[in-house]
């Protein structure tokens, strides 16, 4: 399989993340792709390949014009007003703040387009960002042209990213870009399936109300894991996407048997859709030793899995998305790939 991949991850490097009421260095780091691409190394997958330009046109088929300019400048803007920091925001239009427009002031502004304050903007994000979704749509070309599958090694990862919403670490929505390209280029339905620890909500979110992209995510219960708002089960989709939004919350401590009767019951709902690809949102910070979650798999349930997808028989995107057992990330990354490939 051919593992898409660009230096410019890099310039996501953001040296703040705010956690438990303090500054940390962010788990989300560059280093998480270096030991993916040393395992890939150890394990022979020679066939890195670097994005094409696809330009911000299936950027824009996601993601709000206004919310992307917003982005572009951003750190510019910041540095304008003299902050001495990363770019953070402090304030939303949360309930009873109705005045739902993005303020002229950046202070203001990054508060209407940031659903979690965790995460701070620094120069270069827009930058690795828009080359990650660049990476995610060459994985996807790769795939419309008959490859069978693809490994777009997206970073900083997309799927809490709405259509106008940054924040869990996200900014543009990778995998949901690469599903809306699968569209465009003539697939008739698509699903998604984000087994990363965490509820998708922007995938969710961008797909809620199409019956054209089937959505299933199995996540902490968002009454005990971030986003906390949403990933419900009783989240269906609406209109026209009623039916078409399939959440599996799970508890604290979740071992794998559990997880998996989860996963089956998501690929037979994915068989029987019948879709024409399949984009899985590769997050491994379902680990038992992930320093953020609380799912209890362990490196082999990785491979285990990765051949389990394989049997669905249809061509596959997996696009990074977390994964914070930094020394482990390689492994268990590299794992369902070749769990997938072997099977
Ligand atoms: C920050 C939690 C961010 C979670 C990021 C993630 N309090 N999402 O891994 O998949
Ligand atoms: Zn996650």
């Amino acid at each position: 399989m051919k593992i898409i991949h660009t230096e410019k991850h890099r310039l996501r490097a953001s040296k703040t993340e705010l956690s438990g009421g303090v500054f940390i260095r962010p788990h989300e780091c560059p280093e998480r792709v270096e030991h993916i691409t040393a395992e890939l190394a150890k394990r022979g997958h020679t066939d890195l390949i670097e994005p094409k330009d696809f330009g911000l046109d299936p950027i824009h088929r996601i993601h709000d014009a206004d919310y992307v300019s917003f982005l572009q400048s951003c750190w510019t803007e910041w540095q304008a007003e003299g902050f001495e920091g990363e770019a953070l925001a402090t304030a939303w239009p949360s309930r009873r703040m109705t005045r739902e427009k993005p303020p002229r002031n950046i202070d203001g502004k990054i508060g209407y387009y940031c659903l979690a304050s965790e995460t701070s903007i620094s120069e270069g994000t827009w930058e690795a960002a828009e080359a990650a979704a660049q990476v995610a749509l060459t994985g996807a070309e790769l795939i419309q042209k008959g490859d069978r599958s693809a490994f777009a090694l997206c970073r900083p990862p997309g799927h809490h990213a709405a259509q106008d919403m940054f924040g869990g670490y996200c900014f543009l929505n990778n995998a949901g870009i690469a599903a809306q390209s699968f569209r465009d280029a003539g697939a008739k339905r698509v699903a998604v399936l984000d087994v990363d620890f965490h509820h998708g909500n922007g995938t969710q979110a961008i797909f809620y109300g199409r019956e054209d992209v089937l959505f299933l995510s199995l996540h902490g219960d968002p009454e005990d894991a971030f986003p906390y708002f949403l990933g419900g089960a009783d989240e269906t989709g609406t209109g026209a996407g009623e039916g078409f939004n399939v959440n599996y919350p799970l508890p604290p401590g979740c071992p794998y048997p559990k997880w998996l009767e989860a996963l089956n019951d998501a690929m037979a709902k994915i068989t029987s859709y019948a879709p024409d690809a399949l984009v899985v949102s590769l997050g491994v910070d379902t680990f038992e030793r992930d320093p953020i979650s609380f799912f209890k798999l362990t490196s082999d349930d990785f491979t285990d899995y990765g051949s389990r997808l394989a049997s669905l028989g249809l061509p596959t995107l997996f696009v990074m998305e977390g994964g914070y057992a930094v020394s482990e990330i390689g492994i268990n990354t590299v794992n369902v790939l070749d769990g997938f490939e072997g099977a």
